[in-house]
């Protein structure tokens, strides 16, 4: 039975794992999260009460959180890119750098995001402030660490660059990424050139007007 995902192209966490069935050019059936498929949104939310997206399914079994769903394709459904480094050392810090885009980049990125969202007079300015402080820490601390790495692990492309692409690119159209933080500025260039991550960023383009802060013009 083929894979399944259930995402919607300009999600963040889905360009996560999209980036990892491109690299490794996996098939699977994309069912679509919006109003355009209401039964696709039912069954999602049926598998995932959490209703949180991306979920894959696999032979009838749910796989939920982006960071496990690309674990288990390189387990079940593995490609000459593997993204998860057969050296654990490697790995452990391929999945160190995994935790700190997504935790540290996509939580701070998502919360200005979903600020926009918010009613009038339930705007959240001090949780935004926090989220600009905490988007600046990270990049001063990339900056240092990518001084070094092509990649996010090392010099390969791994799990961690699968979440720095999505989340790098959307926290630089919130809180633009210095021209003192060239480190950064460069791998996100990097990872906009890669075949992979630049194809889920093409399909999400007709979706740019749906970004709430409004999306600028570039990338
Ligand atoms: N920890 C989850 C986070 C997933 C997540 O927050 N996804 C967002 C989209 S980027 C979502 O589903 N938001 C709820 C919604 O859009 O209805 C993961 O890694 O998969």
């Amino acid at each position: 039975m083929p894979l399944t995902l259930f995402a919607h192209p300009f999600s963040s966490y889905c360009q996560k794992v999209l980036t990892a069935l491109y690299e490794n050019a996996t098939p699977f059936t994309f069912r679509m999260l919006g109003p355009e498929d209401p039964e696709a949104g039912a069954e999602w939310a049926a598998l995932w009460p959490m209703k949180r997206m991306p979920v894959l399914v696999d032979e009838g079994r749910p796989v939920f959180e982006s960071s496990v769903i690309i674990e288990h394709l390189g387990l079940f459904h593995p490609g000459p890119v593997r993204l998860v480094p057969a050296d654990p050392k490697v790995a452990l810090e391929t999945r160190i750098m995994d935790r700190f885009f997504d935790n540290y980049v996509m939580t701070p990125m998502q919360k200005i995001v979903l600020d926009h969202l918010r009613p009038a007079g339930e705007r959240d300015p001090y949780g935004v402030a926090q989220a600009r402080e905490q988007l600046d820490n990270a990049y001063r601390l990339l900056d240092r660490t990518l001084a070094e790495r092509e990649w996010a692990s090392g010099d390969m492309f791994t799990l961690a660059d699968c979440a720095a692409g999505p989340s790098l690119f959307y926290a630089d159209w919130v809180h633009e990424i210095e021209t003192a933080f060239g480190h950064v500025r460069a791998y996100r260039a990097r990872l906009l050139a890669r075949p992979a991550f630049a194809r889920a960023v093409d399909e999400a383009r007709p979706y740019r007007k749906l970004f709430p802060p409004g999306a600028p013009d570039r990338d």
